[in-house]
């Protein structure tokens, strides 16, 4: 379940690195039970317009919070492999979850999240996301999309696309033959762990079964954030027992 020399080796080459399985079925199970019933998801969303005139939907929170999001949080199988990857202590940043509906849900357009996360203040991208797959995503419903090595640009400049925040479409234009396109196609469950400078984007969901994801984002303990914090403040992300996701899935999905 911990990342060997070699994993950590390719994640800073391609500036991401897939790990399967890292949530079991009951544990997918009871957090896409929360999506549809959960208070936190149905109190935090907003819609962002996409170039197709399409919505990407997402709910965000900056508190790690007592339920099965702060669970997954600080599983240690995610926050660990985390440490184990930035080779530094790090702290929790922020949770979002991805609702690319069937047949409605919308892009996101080529992005850093540093080229964002920057503008709010922080000082160095010694941040990472760490994307969990709800359902199976496929290109069919727009699985994530990667340029392999592109973090190894450094950040690029972002302004407004559509209603999002995405890199200068003609630098895009410009830098994308340098890199192979990877389609990120996972099973629910997979965890797939990206530098915050690597592009990053995805399609609309053109398929009749949703694409739900589950985000969680960290910043290294000591990276200062100077503007518009949410954060609780930089405190080490704390790390759960190992069945503390589990146990709380299975009480989830008793009721
Ligand atoms: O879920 C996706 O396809 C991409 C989401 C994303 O890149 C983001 O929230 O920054």
């Amino acid at each position: 379940m911990y990342l060997t020399q070699e994993k950590v080796a390719d994640y800073w080459r391609d500036g991401y690195v897939l790990i399967e399985n890292v949530f079991n079925e009951r544990e997918v199970a009871a957090m896409l039970s929360e999506v549809e019933k959960g208070h936190r998801v149905a109190t935090t969303q907003h819609d962002a317009a996409d170039t197709r005139g399409r919505r990407a939907r997402l709910a965000i929170w900056h508190e790690i919070g007592d339920d099965i999001w702060g669970a997954a949080s600080t599983c240690p199988r995610v926050v660990n492999n985390v440490r184990v990857l930035m080779g530094e202590e790090t702290a929790f940043f922020h949770g979002k979850v991805i609702l690319k509906e069937a047949k409605t849900g919308g892009s996101w357009e080529w992005h850093q999240d540093y080229g964002y996360w920057y503008d709010q203040g922080f000082a160095a991208p010694r941040m990472l996301s760490a994307f969990a797959a709800l359902d199976p995503c496929t290109r069919e419903n727009g699985c994530l999309q990667v340029l392999r090595g592109s973090h190894k640009l450094e950040r690029l400049d972002h302004g407004k696309v559509a209603g999002q925040t995405g890199a200068d479409p003609t630098r895009i234009k410009q830098i994308e033959s340098m890199f192979e396109l990877v389609y990120c196609e996972m099973s629910p469950g997979s965890v797939l762990f990206f530098h915050s400078n690597l592009l990053h984007a995805s399609g609309p969901n053109n398929a009749d079964y949703h694409r739900r994801a589950f985000i969680m984002c960290y910043n290294a303990l000591a990276n200062p954030q100077f503007t518009e914090k949410k954060t609780s403040g930089q405190i080490p992300c704390p790390v759960s027992a190992d069945d503390a996701i589990e146990k709380m899935a299975e009480s989830i999905l008793a009721v």
